[in-house]
C-alpha cells in the first residue's frame, strides 16, 4: 500500500468503463380457454401474480374477451419461473390454462 504508483497514475482504466446493461424485461401472458374457470384464473392472478381481487378479475375479463391479458412483466427467470408456476396449478386442477412470456 502506498508504494509505486495506482492503476490510475499507469493510464489503466482510463476510458473503460462499462454500462451496467439492464436485463431484458418480459411480459407474462395469461391465454384465454372455454374450460378454465373464472374463478380459478382470478385465483392464479392473486397467488401467483400479487393482484387485488378486484384487478385479478378484471384481468381475468379482459382475457376472456379479448383471447389475451397481461399479468405482470419480469426478468426473464423470475417469468419464466411464473409460467412453470401457473402451468403446474392449472395441471394439478386439469385446467388447460396457458401462461405466455413475450420480451418487451
Ligand atoms: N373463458 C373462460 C370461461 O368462460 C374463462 C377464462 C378467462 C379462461 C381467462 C382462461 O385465461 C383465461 N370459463
Amino acid at each position: 500500500m502506498g508504494l509505486g504508483k495506482s492503476k490510475y497514475e499507469e493510464g489503466l482504466e482510463v476510458e473503460t468503463r462499462q454500462r451496467t446493461k439492464k436485463p431484458s424485461l418480459y411480459k407474462v401472458l395469461l391465454l384465454n380457454d372455454d374450460y378454465t374457470t373464472m374463478e380459478f384464473v382470478v385465483h392464479v392472478l392473486e397467488s401467483v401474480f400479487h393482484k387485488s381481487t378486484v384487478e385479478a378479475t378484471q384481468i381475468m375479463l379482459h382475457v376472456h374477451k379479448n383471447g389475451s391479458g397481461l399479468a405482470g412483466v419480469y426478468t426473464r427467470d423470475i417469468a419464466e419461473t411464473k409460467v412453470a408456476m401457473v402451468h403446474e396449478l392449472a395441471r394439478k386442477r386439469r385446467f388447460p390454462l396457458k401462461c405466455i412470456m413475450e420480451r418487451e
